[in-house]
């Protein structure tokens, strides 16, 4: 072969090898979310500034934590990185029944999302963990705000949207309260723990508090899929919101539809994304404890755990 032939030759086979460099991401901002919680916040940007440091361009739109799934679904928002089972399951699966949006990945973190209690609330109502044994406890849990029934003091309301339901269904001697944002639980916490103040709240694992106050779940009857929606499901025949939140759920990745179209390099690394239980723990220290702004913390994470997401972006 002619040598000039053989070199535009290989010249034409380095140019196909590179080709998914010619398919180049969009130079639009990548829309990544941000919620009302430390540890997404920060693996928002811990994602996001990864996404910088391939070349991408990226934004943080604040937004509701169950609307987000319409809003990724129109691709608005481009990607969800925090789909917690518990809080977010039926949004997230309602938004894939309409189509738009699909689920990326799988975290290898477990999670749970419930009524939780910190320790010395035990000693005052020994029966604890079981959901019953805290119902005949009500009355520790009075507040003014709630006159006879005790306080369950929930999350922001965007969070679950059905403790309310639980209550009615289990015929619970407990009112829901709602706190304005997730600082003012863990300031509740620090309150009752000056004199151990019985205290029931919504809490989550993995999240920094684990590490603060030891304390445990109230067992709820096992959630079951379609609990939520079939009466069928959960010990009572008649009603919905008859059970806890799954034990054992999941945290996924979920990505608008046309996001490996228009940034597919981004897209790729986006698939290999995966943190585990301490790793988000970690995310929710470095802000709760430690003090950090979210984009601090991120770019402490990074520089920290090169080995763990280099490679995810090759
Ligand atoms: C939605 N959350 C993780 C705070 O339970």
């Amino acid at each position: 072969m002619h040598r000039t032939t053989r070199l535009l030759l290989s010249a034409a086979t380095l140019a196909l090898a590179a080709s998914p460099a010619l398919a180049a991401d969009s130079t639009d901002p990548i829309m990544i979310p941000t919620h009302n919680w430390s540890s997404q916040i920060v693996m928002s940007n811990v994602v996001g500034q990864m996404f910088e440091s391939m070349g991408n361009s990226v934004e943080y739109v604040s937004t509701d934590s169950q609307a987000v799934y319409e809003a990724v679904r129109l691709g608005d928002a481009t990607l969800e990185l925090e789909v917690w089972e518990g809080a977010f399951g039926a949004s997230f699966r309602s938004a894939l029944e309409k189509g738009g949006l699909h689920d990326v990945t799988t975290h290898a973190a477990i999670t749970r999302e419930d009524w939780w209690y910190p320790m010395w609330t035990k000693e005052a109502c020994p029966g604890l963990p079981d959901w019953k044994a805290l119902n005949d406890c009500a009355a520790l849990f009075v507040t003014p705000e709630t006159g006879d029934k005790g306080r369950f003091l929930g999350g922001p309301v965007d969070w679950l949207k059905h403790d309310a339901e639980k209550v009615e269904a289990l015929g619970m001697n407990f009112t829901v309260v709602n706190a304005g944002s997730a600082a003012a639980l863990w300031a509740e916490i620090a309150a009752a723990e000056k004199d151990k103040t019985p205290i029931v709240l919504f809490n989550w694992t993995p999240n920094f508090a684990e590490a603060v106050w030891p304390g445990e779940f109230v067992e709820f009857p096992a959630w079951e899929d379609g609990c939520d929606k079939d009466p069928a499901k959960g010990p009572l025949p008649d009603k919905v919101y008859d059970c806890g939140n799954p034990a054992n759920g999941y945290m996924k990745i979920a990505a608008w539809d046309g996001m490996k179209d228009k940034w597919p390099t981004a897209y790729a690394a986006l698939q290999k994304v995966n943190f585990n239980n301490a790793q988000i723990a970690e995310m929710a220290k470095l802000v709760d404890i430690d003090g950090m702004e979210p984009e601090d913390a991120a770019a402490a994470w990074l520089a920290a755990n090169e080995a763990v997401w280099k490679p995810w972006t090759e």
